[in-house]
């Protein structure tokens, strides 16, 4: 018997779950297995398959087992499946169930609804990745090259994570949906990936720190809620998604810190203390911090399509269910029932955005929302603190969640960043002062042309970060590239 918190590196595919003793789920897998490696050749990091990267991997789900760090060639990443520990005599922990002992195998009247949650949650994995695959050729350092691949192999488990639930729980029809889950690619006309945000382009990289504070930001709020689930497989596998999330947003958070930092330094030391003087500030090699503003718009309007509908039956429909949960369901002190409770949504009523008292049940999606935008704001703050440290007057700030948005309440409303609705065509001119234009994507792209693959070494535009990973020196070399 196999000591749940211990990882079992012997066979093809590393786990803590007890495959070995588990033939059909083994087989299934050993099945898929070829299909993955395939597909990550294709779709994952170009050009750099052969490189060894200074990887963490977690050989246990206790404490300990992640101090792990070693080179590894990136197809020879031990992915695995990873469940955090059992929680003893765990109950349903909201909805109609509520109370009940979890359950360690699908309820046969919520199957439908769990496969759906697990199939989109899946399909956001790889989706990233395929949106990613390009950054490499453009890296500013091999610090931020090896945090690129970093997370693109943990979003690679997560994707073993989803399938091992599919494969273990929802025979016939779970192993197809695992097979989709190879096909669908970010972008493609014919077979897309499910929701909009992962359809997107990750052009650059800022860009790319923006996607990993942003969106995987709606990951950490979408696995808590899921983490919260009755059922007790899906509630574990999210729970270890969660701790390597953490790290998705630090290298987003820290990624746009350290721009910012570099740019308020270079203005500094050149005189210059109009952040709204562009050409001149793009002059030194740095982003300006109006155009940083633009991508947060973009990114962070990108990520709120992601919360749905605010008022939405399925988000209801899973909670009554005991399926998906609040974010922090079991810190929140109410019944966990809300089935007479009001929450209150945004909505235009009559050209003016109004708060409107809806049953709690329905206003779900909006709640998970909501606790987003208040995590997001934390991150801002820190930016922001960097820029007023340096005596630049200026403030990163969210936009109005109705800005820019396709779907949900303001679904293709004409809205300004500061909640204004607008006319379509003050729209159309206004436009290109809130989201990134052709000018300054061929700015960002121009500056960000070469890489910096020199150990120790900075593209101009980012400054260092404060401490190395795994405290290795400044001129670690984290990627040797082949
Ligand atoms: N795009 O009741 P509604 C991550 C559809 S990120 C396209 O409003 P619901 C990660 C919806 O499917 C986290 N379609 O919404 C981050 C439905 O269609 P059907 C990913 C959309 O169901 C970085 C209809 O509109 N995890 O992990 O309450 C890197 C009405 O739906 C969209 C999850 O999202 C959209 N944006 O909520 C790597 C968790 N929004 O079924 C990874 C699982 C809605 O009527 N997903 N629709 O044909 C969910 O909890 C929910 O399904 C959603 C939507 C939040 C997606
Ligand atoms: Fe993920
Ligand atoms: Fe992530």
């Amino acid at each position: 018997m196999i000591d749940a918190m211990q990882v079992d590196y012997d066979g093809l595919i590393p786990n803590n779950v007890g495959l070995a003793a588990d033939e059909r789920v083994k087989k299934a897998l050993e099945t898929w297995h070829p299909g993955y490696i395939d597909w990550w050749m294709d779709m994952g990091p170009v050009g750099f398959q052969q490189a060894l990267v200074y990887l963490r991997t977690a050989v246990g789900v206790g404490a300990n087992g992640w101090a792990k760090f070693d080179y590894v060639k990136m197809p020879e990443y031990k992915w695995g499946i990873l469940l955090a520990p059992q929680v003893p005599d765990r109950k349903v922990p909201f909805g109609a169930s509520k109370g009940e002992p979890a359950w360690q195998e699908v309820p046969g009247e919520h199957r439908a609804m769990l496969r759906r949650l697990i199939v989109i949650q899946g399909d956001t994995e790889p989706a990233s990745v395929e949106q990613q695959r390009h950054l490499g050729a453009t890296a500013p350092s091999l610090y931020d090259l090896r945090n690129l691949f970093q997370v693109n192999v943990e979003e690679g488990r997560h994707l073993w994570a989803m399938v091992y639930l599919l494969q273990k729980y929802f025979g016939k029809d779970g192993r197809e949906e695992a097979e989709e889950l190879l096909r669908r690619r970010s972008g493609d006309a014919d077979t897309p990936r499910m929701l909009g945000a992962f359809n997107e382009k990750t052009p650059d990289w800022l860009s790319f720190f923006m996607f990993t504070f942003f969106t995987d930001r709606d990951g950490k709020m979408q696995l808590e809620a899921l983490a919260q689930s009755g059922f007790d497989p899906l509630s574990r596998t999210c729970r270890f998604m969660l701790t390597e999330e953490a790290h998705h947003m630090f290298v987003g958070d820290t990624g746009v810190s350290r721009i910012v930092q570099r740019t308020c330094q270079a203005m500094n030391e050149a005189g210059i203390d109009d952040p709204t003087d562009i050409e001149r500030v793009r002059a030194l090699g740095v982003i300006d911090l109006p155009t940083i503003q633009k991508k947060a718009n973009l990114h962070f309007s990108l990520t709120l399509d992601l919360f749905g509908s605010e008022v939405s039956t399925n988000a209801a429909n899973a909670f009554h269910a005991g399926v998906k949960g609040r974010y922090r369901e079991d810190k929140l002190d109410d019944d966990h029932r809300l089935e007479s409770d009001l929450y209150p949504v945004l909505r235009p009523v009559d050209g003016v955005i109004t708060a409107v008292q809806v049953p709690a049940l329905s206003a779900l999606n909006m709640r998970l929302r909501d606790d987003y935008v208040y995590d997001c704001q934390k991150g801002i703050d820190r930016w922001n603190r960097v820029i007023s440290a340096a005596n630049i007057d200026f403030k990163i700030a969210l936009p109005h969640v109705g800005f820019h948005r396709q779907i949900g309440e303001f679904r293709g409303l004409p809205v300004d960043v500061a909640g204004n609705l607008l006319t379509q065509s003050q729209w159309d001119t206004r436009r290109d002062e809130m989201l990134p234009n052709g000018t300054d994507q061929a700015f960002i792209e121009g500056l960000m042309a070469k890489p910096q693959f020199e150990p120790g070494k900075f593209a101009g535009y980012i400054a260092p970060p404060r401490v190395g990973i795994d405290n290795k020196p400044g001129d670690f070399e984290y990627v040797k590239i082949a």
